[in-house]
């Protein structure tokens, strides 16, 4: 447990943006490897794969990238084998990925501001997207996917992480059509008799924009699909369910694509965020009898991810992570040179949906600054108890994620573990115990940058007692950069 925060230079602040910056850097190596370098123990019941995904390139030759959700797909796979961790690495091979290796230069402009060098003259016009795959990674259907929300995904390897090539599920997507990269897994599907199901959705832009939902049996094939027309542009970057119903955040974004097409931002830049416009949310029913969407109104505010929904007699309640306004990416700033302390924080609040009134009631659950919600995945759309997420160490302000906070939504009750003043965290993975009994019966697992060796860690949790510190520290022999999403199998 590294609480004590004396040795920083600064006793106001739990790090240095010196020792945040290292997670930035990229990682251009391939490693495969026995983790041998390992504090505590790692649980012989702990068996199956993690895998991770997140951009693994910050610059390409060393032209940088401007954002870092423009950063190329890197996955990582750690496996827990009676006791023992293997780890493996490998970017994804897309198309630009491949074409920028062996240019050894940026070909492509990037969603968040990346631009070819030469200027506008060279950028505009050109409205080709790399999919970089690197935002979330799952394994459903017996395939690895790697996916990003406006592009199709791509299909690896599980064990050799190789790249095989991009997935459309029996020919359901076209080319280049979008498959989001926040899934969720339904333990238990209504329609299905009760066998676990994957729904996913997509976003097609515009000035009216499409969303279409897929519904995935255990085999990977997609058994249900519809699509619906909103009105307005749509960020939306994920979304929840409940048994009956799919939820999507409206946020209350305009979009206007003259700098994207001009050459001069990137098309994520362009997106302006409206303080005196409502969030609406928008509840599609997920049986396909049933085709009446309500769409609901709340105050304004920016949500990238969600916690969790369940249904709750007449209300649905959904608990998200909140910002007050979207992060606005500048085109002559750099990302690294970040003022932490003026940007707004994420936020965990609970939303009541009443769907009959249509009125939405909602509070703050936890003001500390936080991301990367978790929980047990047996209880996805369900009612559910327990929490965990990415957080500042401290209790006030927006500052790099250090920290892991434990929510009992029942009773209030918190419990923290920092990493701090050295130590990054990333999204914490909840894995339950064979057999559990007890929601938090189980493992977090969470990569932590250590800024004092320049690599990470993976940590392990006992979920259930936070207090205890970490049970086991995996010391990696590099560093992975700040990723994404990932997720855990017992495979
Ligand atoms: O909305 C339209 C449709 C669409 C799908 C237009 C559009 C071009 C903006 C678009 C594309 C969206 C994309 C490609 C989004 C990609 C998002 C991404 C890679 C990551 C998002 C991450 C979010 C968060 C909150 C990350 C937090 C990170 C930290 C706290 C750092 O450790
Ligand atoms: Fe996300």
């Amino acid at each position: 447990q590294t609480l004590k925060i004396e040795d920083t230079p600064n006793p106001q602040k739990s790090y240095t943006l010196v020792d945040w910056q290292g997670g930035y850097k990229s990682l251009t190596q391939e490693f495969d490897y026995w983790i041998d370098d390992i504090e505590g123990q790692i649980p012989p019941e702990l068996q199956g794969t993690l895998f991770r995904n997140g951009p693994g390139l910050l610059d390409i030759n060393g032209q940088p990238i401007h954002h870092p959700f423009d950063g190329d797909g890197m996955i990582s796979r750690i496996s827990f084998v009676n006791g023992r961790a293997h780890f493996r690495n490998r970017f994804v091979r897309t198309e630009g990925y491949l074409a920028e290796q062996q240019a050894g230069k940026i070909l492509y402009r990037g969603v968040f501001g990346t631009q070819k060098p030469g200027g506008w003259l060279a950028n505009i016009f050109d409205f080709k997207m790399k999919n970089i795959a690197n935002t979330n990674v799952i394994y459903w259907g017996d395939k690895l996917l790697a996916l990003w929300e406006a592009a199709e995904p791509h299909s690896l390897d599980p064990h050799t992480l190789e790249t095989l090539g991009k997935e459309n599920f029996h020919g359901v997507l076209s080319s280049g059509e979008a498959f989001g990269a926040h899934p969720r897994f339904d333990p238990s599907c209504n329609q299905d008799g009760g066998a676990p199901c994957l729904v996913n959705f997509s976003i097609k832009p515009g000035l009216s924009t499409t969303i279409t939902i897929f519904e995935l049996n255990p085999d990977g094939e997609v058994v249900r699909k519809q699509t619906h027309s909103i009105p307005g542009f749509c960020f939306i970057h994920d979304f929840v369910i409940t048994p009956n119903y799919c939820i999507f955040w409206q946020n209350p974004v305009t979009f206007n694509p003259i700098p994207f097409a001009l050459g001069i931002r990137g098309a994520g830049e362009c997106i302006k965020f409206q303080q005196n416009q409502p969030t609406r949310i928008i509840v599609i029913p997920r049986h396909p009898g049933e085709t009446k969407v309500r769409t609901l109104e709340t105050q304004s505010g920016f949500v990238f991810h969600h916690a969790n929904a369940f249904e709750a007699g007449e209300e649905i309640i959904i608990d998200s992570i909140c910002y007050a306004s979207f992060p606005e990416v500048e085109p002559e700033s750099d990302f690294r040179e970040v003022n932490f302390a003026t940007l707004p924080p994420g936020q965990l609040w609970r939303f009541h949906l009443h769907l009959e009134t249509g009125k939405v009631r909602q509070q703050m659950i936890d003001s500390r600054c936080c991301e990367f919600p978790s929980i047990n995945p047996q209880l996805v759309g369900r009612k559910y108890q327990y929490l965990y997420l990415g957080a500042a160490h401290g209790e006030t302000g927006n500052a790099p994620l250090q920290a892991l906070v434990k929510i009992d939504l029942d009773s209030g009750a918190r419990q923290l573990w920092s990493a701090a003043p050295h130590g990054f965290t990333g999204e914490p993975i909840f894995v339950p115990r064979t057999d559990a009994k007890q929601e938090d019966d189980g493992w977090v697992l969470v990569l932590v940058y250590d800024a004092t060796h320049h690599r990470s860690d993976l940590v392990i949790l006992d979920a259930r007692d936070f207090n205890q510190g970490a049970i086991a520290r995996l010391h990696l022999k590099h560093h992975i950069p700040y990723g994404l999403h990932g997720n855990f199998t017992p495979k």
